[in-house]
């Protein structure tokens, strides 16, 4: 690959380019003032998510501060269910709400021929992502996302967040029929979503399993690995050399399975992931994503610098991206962030 493409693009791709980009999920929010007056512009976060202007801005700001090699697409996970037709709200301090999903009726009804059409600002955001980082920020490659079938099945089933997920597991284990039907509708209407965003000029894509961690070694085959082995496999052969990215979050030993079995180009680490480990548990080919701990940075100085350097020489050598283990905690000072990157790229 030549050096014209983008190094975000060259690691995803499995070049071991050092120093690692980085980018860090999260790296929109409100930790950055900027953030917190966009949002306060909109009461509604989904209508704050479905404004091109506002959330194309929202991606660029810590892109224009910090010029991080990645930009993600601001955007929701929920986004999909709400446009399947679910109810969505976002609360003050309180996070999403849903209406809880619990029968294979509701799962029917599930608008699969609607749900695009509903989405199209979003796409729209990404065009407007696209010219910006042309004209300005050369470097950034723009990552699109979605939440894999089963976290996404989890808020949709539990009606919003939870520590346990009880209700979506006790349907996964009670219910295993309409649970399937569920992940099976996810499944197919992320691939085509995700294919839509490729087609409107997102370079790279992501799966977020945030909940992957709940299951069980058989339980994750079955909900984790199988429906994300379909979307990579699905998204490759639509648009053959797309960068996918998965994170299994809190997979523990089970990331071997996944970086074996999922299809996905690069791994993503969470903060309880020993990257020397991984690195033994994960073939070379397979590229590796993360894993500062979101407190690490909140501190910043020595506790900051011990910890990311301890990770870029576990990952010396191999397809690697710098980020988090998971997002940035809102009263992350700014100044921390612009040190990271400094301290990442040597400087
Ligand atoms: O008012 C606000 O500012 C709301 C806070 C917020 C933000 C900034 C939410 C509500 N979502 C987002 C944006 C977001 N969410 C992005 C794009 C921006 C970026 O990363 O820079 C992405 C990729 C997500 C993905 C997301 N949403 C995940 C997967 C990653 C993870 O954090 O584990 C999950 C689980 C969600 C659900 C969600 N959305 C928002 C909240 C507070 C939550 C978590 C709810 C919970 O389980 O408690």
């Amino acid at each position: 690959m030549g050096t014209d493409v983008k190094r975000l693009l060259r690691a995803l791709g499995g070049d071991a380019v050092w120093p690692p980009p980085i980018w860090l999920m999260r790296q929109a929010g409100r930790y950055l003032p900027e953030y917190r007056q966009l949002r306060a512009e909109t009461h509604n976060f989904v209508s704050f998510c479905l404004d091109p202007p506002r959330a194309a801005d929202a991606t660029l700001q810590p892109i224009r501060r910090f010029g991080m090699d990645g930009a993600i697409l601001f955007s929701d996970i929920l986004i999909l269910p709400w446009a399947l037709g679910r109810d969505l709200a976002f609360t003050e301090g309180h996070g999403p709400s849903l209406t809880p999903l619990r029968a294979v009726d509701e799962v029917l009804a599930l608008d699969k021929s609607g749900f695009l059409d509903r989405v199209a600002p979003v796409l729209e955001t990404i065009g407007l992502i696209r010219s910006e980082l042309a004209q300005k920020h050369g470097e950034t490659a723009l990552i699109g996302f979605v939440g894999a079938p089963f976290t996404v099945a989890c808020y949709m089933i539990e009606g919003g967040g939870s520590k346990e997920f009880a209700e979506t597991r006790r349907m996964a284990a009670g219910s295993p029929d309409t649970f399937d039907q569920l992940i099976a509708v996810l499944t197919e209407t992320s691939i085509t979503y995700l294919s839509a965003q490729i087609e409107a000029g997102a370079e790279a894509v992501m799966l977020f399993d945030s909940w992957a961690g709940l299951l069980s070694p058989d339980g994750f085959r079955r909900h984790v690995i199988g429906p994300t082995a379909k979307i990579a496999a699905a998204i490759k052969q639509r648009h053959p050399g797309m960068p996918v990215i998965g994170f299994p979050r809190l997979a523990g030993t089970m990331i071997a399975a996944y970086a074996a079995e999922a299809g996905v180009d690069t791994v993503g680490m969470d903060t309880a992931a020993d990257p020397r480990v991984v690195r033994q548990l994960v073939p070379g080919t397979i590229g590796l994503q993360g894993n500062l701990d979101p407190f690490a940075l909140l501190q910043g100085g020595k506790v900051m610098e011990r910890e990311t350097h301890a990770i870029l020489d576990a990952m010396n050598g191999r397809p690697f991206v710098f980020n988090l283990g998971h997002g940035v905690m809102p009263p992350t000072p700014a100044g921390h962030v612009a040190a990271l990157v400094d301290l990442v790229r040597g400087r």
